[in-house]
């Protein structure tokens, strides 16, 4: 038996000199050492040997497992700091090599379009409100002059998440909170999404954007309206833009129009954009009714006020040429780059 395991010491140390990987040491592991392995079976086989014999033998097969330990874990070492070195210089990274470019994006048409119409209206010295979109009926509909039995309010228009809770249908009601909470003069606008109960088509989303402004002081009148809108409507279109004013109906505004700017395409004398007409029209406007200020506790014996309001998906459209609204919101960026 002494000779066995002399011949397992020197075979298996000269069989471990020539392993090269960390899978060869493991099965080497396993071969000696393991449950089965050869070393494992002359302890087991150590009841058989007589009580002389025994003591001798386990300290030699114990010696001969530990020197494989020992072997075993240097040649781990061994193999592991190759292995990091092989690495170190196989997986080396070209710093100097040139990156991939990143394709940058361009604005979307719609924010294009409320960052420009902000910027005009900044430097006529309006500031930029901001409110929810999931909002209450009492902002959306009751304070702006729309009572509950008013045809605006049907659930066929409005997305109602409660019987007193909407997706907004205007931004409007942020104006309403603006009023509640400040006190004139006040000059804002506020530009948003919208949310409206239609089928989509290429001119209808149920989700859409409008800019509304509204401007509330001590006299006040249709004349700082119409100025400031002519104003509006030239940075925005064009030094020779023309406006026009056509009566209209709003339930938050009194007296209430719609304004047409001169086709910026033919300048007036009719064309595809304009449909022939040489006017476009452009927004709606009015005079804050009396209703909508009180309900907002500005007292309209003392003050007045003019809004409007407009979508941005129709100016967008008109501006850029574009026939369908779907295109604004299908993310195709050989679209989106265009503009
Ligand atoms: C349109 C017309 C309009 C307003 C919006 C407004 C807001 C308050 C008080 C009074 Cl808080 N008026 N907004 C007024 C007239 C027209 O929008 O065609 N929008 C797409």
């Amino acid at each position: 038996m002494k000779d066995e395991i002399e011949k397992i010491k020197v075979e298996s140390t000269e069989e471990l000199k020539k392993i090269q990987d960390l899978k060869e040491l493991e099965t080497f592991k396993v071969k000696y050492l393991g449950k089965k392995g050869s070393l494992t079976t002359i302890l087991r086989g150590m009841k058989d040997l007589s009580a002389e014999e025994r003591p001798v033998i386990g300290s030699l097969v114990n010696q001969v497992r530990d020197l494989l330990e020992n072997l075993i874990s240097e040649k781990e070492k061994e193999l592991q700091r190759k292995e990091l070195e092989r690495r170190l210089q196989t997986e080396n990274i070209d710093v100097t090599e040139p990156g991939k470019r990143v394709k940058l994006g361009s604005i979307h048409p719609i924010t294009q379009i409320i960052n420009e119409v902000e910027d005009i209206f900044l430097g006529m010295g309006y500031e930029i409100a901001d409110g929810p979109e999931v909002e209450k009926t009492i902002y959306n509909f009751d304070k702006l002059n729309t009572p509950a039995d008013h045809p605006a309010r049907d659930v066929q228009d409005t997305f109602y998440i409660t019987d007193d809770i909407v997706l907004r249908s205007q931004t409007s009601p942020v104006q309403a909170r603006v009023m509640e909470n400040q006190k004139p003069p006040i000059k804002i606008i506020c530009p948003g999404a919208v949310y409206r109960s239609d089928a989509v088509d290429s001119t209808h989303s149920p989700v859409f954007h409008q800019l509304e402004g509204l401007v509330v002081d001590k006299n006040i009148s249709m004349a700082d309206l119409k100025g400031t809108l002519e104003i509006f409507a030239k940075k925005c279109l064009g030094e020779n833009t023309k406006i026009r004013f056509r009566p209209h109906h709003f339930p938050f505004t009194e007296p209430s129009a719609e304004a047409d700017v001169s086709c910026f395409v033919c300048g007036g004398k009719g064309c595809r954009v304009c449909k022939g007409e040489g006017w476009i029209e452009l927004l709606g406007c009015g005079m804050v009714h009396p209703n909508v200020l009180r309900n907002c506790n500005i007292d309209p014996d003392v003050y007045s006020g003019f809004a409007f309001g407009f979508g941005i998906e129709r100016i967008a459209m008109a501006k850029f040429g574009i026939d369908d609204m779907r295109l604004l919101y299908e993310n195709d960026a050989r679209f989106l780059k265009q503009f």
